[in-house]
């Protein structure tokens, strides 16, 4: 039932793909514009990228974690850079899983990905397309606590 589903709010760099995301695992295909604030989106919260690019919002980003149970730290697999700080996860008193965008795209490096979000302090990582609709599924099954 969707009120049983858990909340997730979703970090990462500016176009990394958290708002495309986030319209497709609702079912809301709608082209994105750049997210400007902390929006609230049904059972996620969408946030700029801008907020994990500044370390001036990390406390703003803390507050808003409070009204979720699931923190998902976005790297996108053909970045080959990564601004999480090591061990950001611990800053948020809450389950924080990794999740790598974009695995769909040619030429991009899902392990490279994988090694940021670990040093981030993701022990649970999610691989996902939604373009090509790949582990959509995976994300739907953890918040539903399956
Ligand atoms: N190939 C591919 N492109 C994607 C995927 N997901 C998102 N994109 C593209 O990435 C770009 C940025 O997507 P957004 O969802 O707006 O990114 P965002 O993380 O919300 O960015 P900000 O709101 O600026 O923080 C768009 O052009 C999307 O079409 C994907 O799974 N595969
Ligand atoms: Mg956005």
């Amino acid at each position: 039932m969707a009120d049983e589903m858990k909340k997730m709010m979703l970090i990462g760099e500016s176009s990394v793909g958290k708002t495309t995301l986030i319209r497709v695992l609702s079912g809301d295909e709608f082209s994105t514009r750049k997210t400007q604030a902390v929006e609230f989106c049904g059972r996620f919260i969408d946030t700029p990228g801008e907020f994990l690019e500044n370390r001036r919002f990390y406390p703003a980003l803390i507050t808003s974690s409070v009204d979720c149970e699931v923190v998902a730290m976005v790297q996108d697999a053909t970045r080959i850079s990564s601004l999480f700080p090591p061990q950001f996860a611990t800053i948020f008193n809450r389950k924080v899983v990794g999740i790598i965008t974009k695995v769909d795209v040619e030429g991009c490096n899902v392990d490279r990905a994988e090694r940021f979000l670990k040093n981030a302090g993701a022990k649970d990582i999610i691989r996902v397309s939604a373009k090509a609709n790949i582990g959509l599924d995976i994300v739907q099954d953890m918040l539903a606590g399956r």
